[in-house]
């Protein structure tokens, strides 16, 4: 019996979808989707919630916009998100993005760090110490599957970074509430500094 080799679809459909311009500052030029986080959409993330209500009580400030790049979102196909996180504290806590783990959890992702001062917070999605990562520009971070995983802008000015993950991975972020990163990134007087339950935690670089 012979078998027929299965016909896979063209994808080069519209090869005008297939590409874009991009710049390590400003973001994509063609994203497919674009949303934007302000300050009061993280509301019980931060660990000072006195400052957080100061700081939200008259303005709602950016904290970061992702952009992304999604031709298209077939078993297989790969997305690429552009984040760019603004510069800023809650109290002495460094602006971060939410954090979510995947919703297809065993899905991993790639980091690369373009612009800025960062750290990666990892934390297993089935428990174990969060850990650090540096996210500057220049720096690739491997996010394994079954990982939480959220971005800290620990400089003076804005992180940018592109996220490449499959495109049906999927954000989960209720998981994120019941487990939780258990470190904060804050600023001190000797620089950017990663507690964990009381203790200062190593960056990775
Ligand atoms: C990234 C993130 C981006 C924003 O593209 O979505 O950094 O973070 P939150 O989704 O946690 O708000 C990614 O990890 N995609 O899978
Ligand atoms: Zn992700």
């Amino acid at each position: 019996m012979t078998v027929k080799a299965k016909r896979e679809p063209s994808v080069l459909l519209n090869p005008a979808d297939l590409v874009t311009d991009f710049d390590p500052d400003a973001g994509l030029a063609k994203p497919d989707s674009t949303s934007v986080r302000r300050l009061r959409d993280l509301g019980g993330m931060f660990r000072d919630q006195a400052a957080f209500e100061a700081t939200c009580r008259d303005e709602n400030p950016l904290v970061y916009t992702v952009q992304v790049f999604s031709p298209r979102d077939h078993e297989g196909d790969l997305s690429l998100g552009f984040g760019r996180l603004e510069p800023g504290t809650v109290g002495d806590e460094f602006y971060m993005t939410k954090g979510h783990v995947h919703e297809r959890t065993e899905m991993a992702e790639i980091y690369v760090g373009l612009r800025g001062r960062g750290v990666m917070l990892l934390r297993n999605a089935s428990g174990g110490h969060t850990r650090a990562l540096d996210l500057s520009a220049g720096k690739i971070v491997y996010v394994p599957g079954h990982t939480l995983h959220r971005t800290v802008n620990c400089g003076d000015e804005a992180l940018c970074y592109f996220g490449i993950y499959p495109s049906l991975a999927g954000h989960d972020y209720s998981s994120l509430q019941r487990i939780g990163f258990d470190a904060v990134v804050i600023r001190s007087p000797e620089g950017p500094k990663v507690l964990g339950k009381g203790e200062e935690l190593a960056v990775t670089r």
